[in-house]
């Protein structure tokens, strides 16, 4: 049977045009994709679109937004075998990091795709990242099932966990990276699967959405220099209650007395800090410098190889979820969208 695929557009470069007063760019009206790419109606499924209205530069989402997608999949669910969510590149990683939270059991594909140019434009990505996007989203093995039942990213020819990735580059076409984990799929004359690395739901697990987010989560960028009063003033900023600490290299911050205990003393107002490093690839070991492991006697813990999209956006979903400090630090340290690597 033919798949049917909802097609959905947020935004972002791939739908917008020249403002021809001021030379930016600007969203545009959504039905100019499909004028754009007529070889999509030549797809064996059946598509259907929906827009956002205004579409946006994904410079602006919110979380209202993310819960707009949600709710609009969950909606839509039983109508269509796969979904593709067009949006714009800059903050992708973090809208495929939230909804992979979002939506539990998912036994569909969520395929986020955009471009760097236009579609309108005669050298644009997007032409093939859409296209293939659609391709992935209606792939079934012989049983029936989605070959890649995951909130992914589909970009210039590699298929990325959502959660795994980051914008990377503001101007090659090869935009992501998912510096900690395999790609899901390679793109190329084949579309090479790993299906070894894919989750899929468990038989008969209900698929269930999240909508309930709390953005009480900041973060705080260490740097050689960073001064006593900024770390004081940022971590007595009122209402937060997690703070994601981006380290240095494997987990590593300052020694210094004053930095310790302004972080110890957060920690015993109930604030949760995550360790997380500034690299772009490997993981937090708190244990591989006494660097590390001052933050750890002092109860940080660790974002393992997370990005820190996911552990954003975990956290947001974490404490939507609940109340108890102990229980949102242990599920820190759960795996639960293949986000981290443990071990
Ligand atoms: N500013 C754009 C956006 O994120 C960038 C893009 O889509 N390439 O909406």
């Amino acid at each position: 049977m033919n798949s049917s695929i909802l097609l959905i557009y947020t935004g972002g470069t791939i739908g917008m045009k020249q403002d021809p007063i001021s030379g930016a760019l600007k969203p545009f009206n959504f039905n100019q994709i499909l004028e754009e790419v007529p070889e999509i109606r030549k797809f064996g499924c059946n598509i259907d679109t929906f827009s956002f209205d205004p579409p946006i530069d994904s410079s602006d989402v919110r979380i209202e937004f993310w819960i707009e997608i949600a709710k609009l999949i969950e909606k839509n669910y039983s109508n269509y075998d796969g979904f593709v969510v067009l949006h714009g590149t800059d903050t992708m990683s973090y809208s495929a990091s939230a909804l992979s939270f979002m939506l539990e059991n998912l036994s569909k594909p969520v395929i986020f795709t955009g471009s760097q140019l236009p579609i309108g434009m005669l050298r644009t990505d997007g032409k093939e990242n859409l296209i293939s996007s659609i391709e992935i989203a209606a792939a079934k093995d012989s049983q029936g099932r989605a070959l890649v039942p995951e909130v992914c990213i589909y970009f210039e020819s590699q298929l990325y966990r959502g959660n795994r990735t980051t914008k990377y580059n503001a101007e090659n076409f090869r935009a992501f990276r998912s510096a900690n984990f395999s790609v899901l799929a390679d793109i190329g004359i084949h579309i090479r699967y790993n299906d070894s690395l894919i989750i899929r739901p468990a038989e008969n697990a209900k698929f269930k959405i999240h909508t309930n987010l709390n953005t009480s989560v900041a973060i705080l960028k260490i740097f050689p220099g960073i001064s006593e009063a900024f770390v004081k003033s940022f971590l007595s900023i009122d209402n937060i209650k997690c703070i994601i600490i981006e380290t240095y290299g494997s987990g590593n911050a300052p020694t210094s007395e004053w930095f310790i205990n302004a972080l110890k003393d957060a920690i015993d107002r109930g604030i949760i800090l995550v360790n997380v490093t500034q690299c772009h690839a490997g993981k937090v070991d708190m244990e591989a410098y006494a660097t590390g492991i001052r933050l750890k006697e002092i109860g940080v813990i660790s974002g393992y190889d997370s990005t820190t999209e996911a552990a954003l956006t975990k956290l947001f979903f974490l404490l939507g979820q609940e109340k108890d400090t102990q229980v949102i630090k242990m599920r820190m340290a759960e795996n639960l969208r293949g986000e981290i690597t443990i071990n």
